[in-house]
């Protein structure tokens, strides 16, 4: 039997952003309740709900407080006990975010750790003795600065990865282990569909010999939690896993290994960096390389012993079609173009909010409009080396997280239906002409394409399980495949670049399945159109 979620199309919420019912300014959980009847029309199966938990907001709820509550902005436990059966009513289920390799701050455990080195919690974060007067070793923060932060009542380090508000769990202790199944179990009973996990590949960490990611207890902790929480139940898991290869994907997705159901893989996102410096460091990307990442990860996994998502966007990287295609005037092919692939590629599809109706990226002119801690930190630590406020706005433009955590673009009133008090964040401008209002109203909007994607993969097993095959020899510029299950043959085709590009293929079709330019009659000798994609059953 294939499992719900390899047929399934999640959608994400970032629940500060998708919209506020109570007129302060900020997304809650009544809100997301009240568009429950806009996804079902979608058409997705699961909501992946970025954090809701109690938390002091210094990384927007990744940095949680208590597992076991609702963050008094988002609403309370009943209203998240009712988002989760409204839901269900909409055939969704929800897939909560576990942060589990860090708490915040102000988290009871590390509250109690930090009291005194025989504190019973101590030994739940990690803590370490100076090294001839400085941090332990050279490990690097994600928001910049050392991995190290000096606690000076007792006298030592404690270690985190993220901010120095997000101090890292010690999951070599059995005690905060159970803890954390608990905490699992918990939200398993309450009827949930699953888990997303943060950052999850540190967990087995070894900072004292500079391990980050994948360290050589990650698979068995993995294994232990599987056994200990979700086992028992039909749920669907995915970990976020930067550094994942096709191997070690399958490594976490082997159902045989009882660990997670699928991981999200990044190498997409060093494409347009500059290599071996850090995703700031800007540089344009090269279509043929991407082409090759994507291809890579439909050939080098094996489907039938391992899984696998797709997606484009999240809360942490910027819209895809201002990054790597384009968001004025070829905007609305462009969207449907990268929709077109991804949805009809092998895997799980992710949508994230606003991707469905083309939300853009949103530049700034100055770091006062800025809120994300990872644009601000790096743009005060980079100044201070010596790099110039324009560069550094121009790469925070490019590729900052807020791009991506603008408000959700509902329709052309004031603040674009998100709010009638003053968002947290201010609305792209282009809501006037960019909104789920408008793209409701257009059949041939970027929603529709969504919507039809999605309805493709529930009714053609094809989609789901179909074998990848690439077509040969079309350039860098154009990317074409085959989907083949039994008799059932599909072909892709798409023009990545914003230019026309030739191709050629001597193969005839009975139907043209979907299309973001008028439906083409053949394959042979064809000038593709800029942005153009289609998919046919041979
Ligand atoms: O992201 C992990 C992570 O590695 C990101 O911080 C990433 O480095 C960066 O955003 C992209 O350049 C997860 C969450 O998705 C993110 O929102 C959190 O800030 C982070 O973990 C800490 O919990
Ligand atoms: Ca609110």
């Amino acid at each position: 039997m294939t499992p719900w979620w390899k047929k399934a199309v999640v959608y994400q919420i970032y629940p500060k952003s998708f919209q506020d019912s109570n007129g302060d300014g900020i997304g809650d959980i009544p809100g997301i309740v009240s568009r429950l009847e806009y996804l079902e029309k979608l058409g997705i199966d699961a909501i992946w709900l970025s954090p809701v938990y109690l938390s002091p907001g210094i990384d927007n709820g990744y940095d949680i407080s208590d597992y076991q509550k609702i963050d008094p902005q988002y609403g309370t436990m009943k209203d998240m006990d009712n988002l989760i059966k409204e839901a269900k009513k909409h055939h969704i289920r929800i897939i909560m975010d576990l942060v589990v390799n860090h708490t915040s701050d102000q988290h009871p455990w590390f509250v109690e750790a930090k009291k005194s080195k025989d504190n019973p919690y101590r030994d739940f974060y990690i803590w370490r003795d100076s090294v001839d007067g400085h941090e332990p070793n050279d490990l690097k923060s994600a928001f910049s600065g050392s991995a190290w932060k000096f606690d000076e009542k007792t006298g030592q380090y404690y270690l985190h990865f993220f901010a120095d508000q997000q101090p890292d769990l010690n999951w070599k202790n059995p005690k905060l282990r159970n803890k954390i199944y608990d905490m699992m179990n918990y939200w398993i009973d309450k009827g949930i569909g699953g888990f997303r996990m943060d950052v999850i590949e540190l967990i087995g960490k070894e900072p004292d010999q500079r391990i980050r990611e994948n360290g050589p207890m990650l698979h068995p902790y993995l294994k232990e939690m599987n056994e200990h929480t979700f086992a028992r139940q039909d749920m669907m898991t995915v970990g976020e896993t930067w550094n994942a290869t096709p191997k070690i994907a399958e490594e976490y997705s082997d159902p045989a290994r009882h660990e997670l159901s699928m991981v999200f893989q990044f190498e997409n996102q060093n494409l347009d960096q500059e290599p071996g410096k850090e995703k700031w460091d800007l540089r344009p990307l090269d279509l043929g390389e991407l082409k090759k990442v994507l291809v890579k990860w439909q050939t080098e996994i094996d489907f039938n012993h391992a899984w696998n998502s797709l997606f484009w966007e999240n809360h942490d990287i910027p819209r895809v079609i201002s990054r790597w295609g384009n968001d004025q005037e070829y905007r609305v092919q462009c969207a449907k173009m990268f929709a077109i692939i991804l949805h009809l590629m092998h895997g799980t599809p992710y949508i994230y909010n606003g991707e469905e109706i083309g939300m853009t990226n949103c530049p700034v002119k100055s770091i006062a409009e800025v809120e994300d801690i990872e644009s601000i930190n790096m743009y005060h630590e980079r100044l201070e080396q010596g790099y110039k406020k324009a560069d550094l706005i121009k790469s925070i433009n490019a590729k900052g997280r807020d791009n991506a955590r603008r408000p959700m673009q509902w329709s052309n009133e004031e603040n674009a239906g998100f709010t009638s008090g003053k968002p947290w964040l201010k609305v792209n401008p282009n809501y006037q002409k960019i909104n789920v209002k408008a793209a409701l109203a257009d059949p041939g909007s970027i929603f529709y394409t969504y919507q039809k994607l999605i309805k493709l993969r529930h009714e053609n097993p094809v989609v789901v399980d179909g074998d990848f095959e690439l077509v040969e020899n079309t350039g860098d510029s154009v990317l074409a495949f085959w989907r083949k299950l039994g008799n059932e043959k599909w072909l892709v085709v798409a023009n990545l670049s914003g230019e026309k590009q030739g191709f050629n293929l001597d193969s005839d079709f009975k139907e043209v399945l979907i299309s973001n330019y008028e439906k083409r009659a053949s394959l042979k000798n064809i000038v593709l159109k800029p942005y153009e994609a289609f998919a046919v059953k041979a």
